[in-house]
């Protein structure tokens, strides 16, 4: 007769308990076993269904790191294009804001006969204050009014209110028109990319273009990486721009060795 080693039958004393315990706690729990489906009935001890719903549960190292790859991948995919549509849309917005403009200084002209007088610089923000309740003749021109809502300047005969004498309103400026107050240059006109600087030029001889006649040299407006740019031949009509009045500023991807703009007539 053979008699079983110590450890064996240890093992079969625990295999036993376990056993017991589990038909105990089948016993015990009857309408969780009836609930559950099929999978969990047929498996072979709890201790088994322990682990893997342990397993199931969470990532390997390895899974993680497929999915942060993942991740990686689509948003660099993502990213170009959304950046791309918003730069076009802002690039839509900002030609919008240029004819809008330019039918304020039309509804000028057809008021007073000729077109307003703008700073030397031909720069919307040209000798603008940062203030509320100073002069910004561009504004102020085409508002009727200074940004507090005061009488615009009659100090010279090129002063807004000496040109808008009837200090009639021509366009109605809105908040989002300006740089923040509490930006490093608070309260001036910028366009949907924040840019301050913002060429505007008019057809001074009323021939019905813009061309040298009108303005010798085209001015000059700040790339965003501050490089001064202007529009060279290739950039405007042979014959000038068929229009009473133009805009442009520098294209968010303008740099001094690359100069781009947007043109109000492009
Ligand atoms: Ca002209």
């Amino acid at each position: 007769m053979k008699i079983a080693a110590p450890q064996t039958v240890g093992a079969a004393l625990r295999r036993d308990l376990s056993v017991a315990s589990n038909s105990s706690r089948h016993k015990a729990a009857p309408t969780t076993l009836a609930a559950s489906p099929s999978p969990v009935l047929g498996a072979p001890s709890g201790a088994c269904q322990s682990r893997r719903s342990f397993g199931e549960g969470g990532f390997t190292l390895l899974e993680l790191l497929a999915v942060v790859a993942i991740v990686g991948i689509l948003a660099s995919l993502i990213f170009p294009s959304v950046s791309a549509a918003r730069k076009s849309a802002n690039r839509t917005k900002t030609k919008v804001q240029f004819s809008q403009w330019a039918g304020a200084i039309e509804s000028f002209r057809s008021e007073y006969g000729y077109y307003p007088n703008f700073d030397a610089t031909n720069l919307v923000n040209g000798g603008a204050s940062t203030t509320l309740s100073g002069d910004h003749l561009f504004h102020d021109l085409l508002a009727g009014k200074r940004r507090d809502g005061s009488a615009p300047s009659t100090a010279s005969a090129t002063a807004a209110g000496s040109q808008n004498r009837k200090r009639l309103a021509f366009y109605a400026f809105a908040d989002g028109d300006f740089t923040p107050t509490d930006s490093a240059y608070p309260n001036l006109i910028r366009d949907a990319f924040d840019n301050l600087s913002i060429a505007v030029l008019v057809d001074r001889n009323l021939d019905g273009k813009i061309d040298a006649d009108d303005y010798a040299n085209w001015p000059a407006v700040a790339a965003p990486d501050g490089a001064s740019i202007r529009p060279t031949a290739t950039d405007i009509p042979a014959n000038g721009v068929r229009a009473g009045v133009v805009f442009y500023c520098a294209d968010p991807n303008a740099t001094a060795s690359d100069p781009q703009f947007i043109f109000s007539w492009k």
